[in-house]
């Protein structure tokens, strides 16, 4: 029998491996649909805004990565115990995708070459030690979790972003936080993710 879950995305991981590591997680089967870009223009149009990823189930058809993150972290128990520790995990979330906007924001991006060269400087030498200073600290509070103490879906999105993140900044962007380096140990060691990571395609990050 086919997989319940299907999930549509790039052949790559960035916005795709947060749902890929929830459900591999929760040992939840789905169909790892990776298309690729020469097909991604017929595609679109059938897509609720034009984008992916989306998730399929029973019928039905889920988009936006963070919302299908927050139902996955629901359906594998990785959420908080309240509605407090859930606003924390939010939190933390919020902040994860902020920094990879920044990264992807000066990436994508046409400016003229010397407009460029002054946002590299900033990013490089200001926003990104800026928050990789504030959530090491998080990381050190929570005892190597990003948020309430414990593991939850807010450390599978940060390590699973990681890679891609990396890529961009054309370095480990953990390299030089400690404590975030135990959360990247600790979601990596978890047996299903190790067990996702050695079966996913290795080529693309
Ligand atoms: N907020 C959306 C953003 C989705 C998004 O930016 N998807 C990109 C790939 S990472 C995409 O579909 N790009 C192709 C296009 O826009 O044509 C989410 O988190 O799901």
């Amino acid at each position: 029998m086919a997989p319940a879950y299907k999930l549509t995305y790039f052949d790559f991981t960035a916005l795709g491996e947060p749902i890929r590591f929830l459900l591999s997680y929760g040992g939840i089967e789905f169909e790892d649909n990776r298309i690729q870009r020469a097909n991604w223009p017929a595609l679109k149009p059938s897509t609720p805004f034009g984008q992916v990823p989306i998730l399929e189930y029973n019928g039905k058809l889920a988009y936006q990565s963070i919302a299908i993150c927050r139902y996955l972290a629901k359906q594998v128990k990785l959420v908080g115990k309240d509605d407090w520790e859930d606003l924390e995990i939010d939190a933390t979330v919020d902040t994860i995708t902020d920094l990879r906007l920044k990264f992807a924001q000066y990436i994508f991006e046409r400016d003229e070459q010397a407009k460029k060269e002054k946002e590299k400087q900033t990013l490089f030498n200001e926003t990104i030690p800026y928050y990789m200073e504030k959530l090491d600290a998080m990381a050190k509070r929570n005892n190597g979790y990003l948020a309430v103490g414990r593991l939850t879906w807010a450390d599978l999105f940060f390590v699973s972003m990681l890679d891609y993140i990396s890529l961009m900044a054309k370095k480990d962007i953990i390299g030089g936080s400690p404590n975030l380096q135990i959360v990247r140990e600790n979601v990596l060691k978890i047996p299903s993710i190790k067990a996702w990571i050695e079966k996913r395609p290795k080529e693309n990050l």
